[in-house]
């Protein structure tokens, strides 16, 4: 007894280690845990060895609250205008000692502002949505993944992934970028699935009971240090077709000068060519559809037809396409079927004039 009393400063100290080690997170020992060590004194009267005393100290762990927001890929999101559920990734850790619920916004960047993957935002996502990744398997699944607005228990070291999902509108330019951001903020854990309260932080001195301290002293993209909020930003980068249209006229015949100078004169045929160019470095156009009222002071030349996909030499239009537009009631149409980026392909026809 005596000696094992003797032992105790120094076992005690190791037990605490061991029974730390069963506990500890990377934020350390978990709050609200207690920390007990025991001093005994030992000692002899005449020489004779006395009954040890013993003092005992109790710490109450108090609780630190840190988490990291991050963006997963570090790569912007490419998007076509139009599209929805177009998705950005994000992580969020809580590194405090204590398990915790998350509040979390998404964010969009204002106008201006400098884009985390390159660009500057110039628009805002629509229809802006979180998901937390239920089943795990780190992709957005809209039929298996949650809609959320917390995060829910989130235990000490755990990361749960969370995709911002948001629509695109249609008109937007080929390479403008909106930028959004994910911001976590720690709450209380409160109960399952209802989220806590707001956490607030022990102001003054340390108290006998679990205190509260906001350790994250890094401010993230779009929150402070220090206020229990964390958070990262991600883009959505536009890649779209780049169209521009030029319509332009030329005289074939008349019924004087037939193909030699010809002129206006009512009769003369004339060729409208309407080109359309995909500029270099945009997307592929596909069903490009060219539309063409004629109007009542010219006839249609059924003999010529509409021809499409025909190119441009030098600023002419070439009578290389193939006929396969129409004309129906005083209409011109005709499709170009696809449209790679710098490329100018060409809808043709003829009509005379009345
Ligand atoms: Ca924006
Ligand atoms: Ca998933
Ligand atoms: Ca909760
Ligand atoms: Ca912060």
């Amino acid at each position: 007894m005596k000696c094992t009393s003797r032992m105790l400063g120094a076992t005690s100290a190791l037990a605490l280690l061991a029974l730390g080690a069963t506990t500890a997170h990377a934020a350390g020992t978990t709050a609200g845990s207690s920390i007990t060590n025991t001093a005994t004194i030992s000692f002899q009267v005449g020489g004779i060895t006395q009954n040890t005393q013993t003092a005992s100290d109790t710490l109450v762990v108090d609780r630190k609250i840190s988490l990291t927001v991050a963006e997963v890929g570090n790569t912007t999101t490419v998007v076509t205008p139009g599209s929805v559920s177009q998705v950005t990734t994000f992580t969020v850790t809580n590194t405090s000692n204590a398990p915790l619920d998350f509040a979390l916004e998404a964010l969009q960047l204002a106008d201006g502002t400098v884009a985390p993957r390159g660009g500057t935002d110039s628009f805002n996502a629509t229809n802006v949505r979180m998901f937390v990744d239920t089943n795990n398997n780190g992709t957005f699944d809209s039929a298996n993944d949650t809609l959320v607005t917390f995060l829910d228990e989130v235990a000490a070291d755990a990361t749960r992934r969370v995709f911002i999902v948001a629509d695109i509108p249609l008109g937007l330019a080929n390479g403008t970028v909106a930028g959004v951001a994910l911001r976590a903020t720690g709450r209380e854990a409160g109960v399952a699935n209802t989220q806590g309260a707001a956490l607030v932080q022990t102001t003054g001195a340390n108290t006998a009971g679990m205190d509260t301290v906001f350790a994250d002293t890094v401010a993230g993209s779009d929150d402070a240090a220090r206020d229990a909020a964390h958070s990262a930003r991600d883009d959505y980068t536009v890649a779209t077709a780049a169209l521009t249209v030029v319509k332009t006229s030329r005289i074939v015949s008349d019924p004087v000068n037939l193909t030699t100078n010809p002129k206006m004169i009512p009769g003369a045929t004339i060729e409208y060519c309407i080109a359309v160019t995909n500029a270099a470095g945009a997307t592929a156009a596909s069903s490009v559809g060219v539309n063409d009222p004629l109007p009542s002071t010219v006839t249609y030349d059924s003999s010529f037809g509409v021809k499409v996909d025909g190119t441009v030499s030098s600023g002419t239009c070439q009578a290389d396409g193939t006929t396969a537009g129409s004309h129906a009631a005083g209409i011109v149409t005709g499709t170009i079927s696809s449209l790679p980026a710098a490329t100018t392909r060409t809808l043709l026809f003829r009509a005379t004039i009345n």
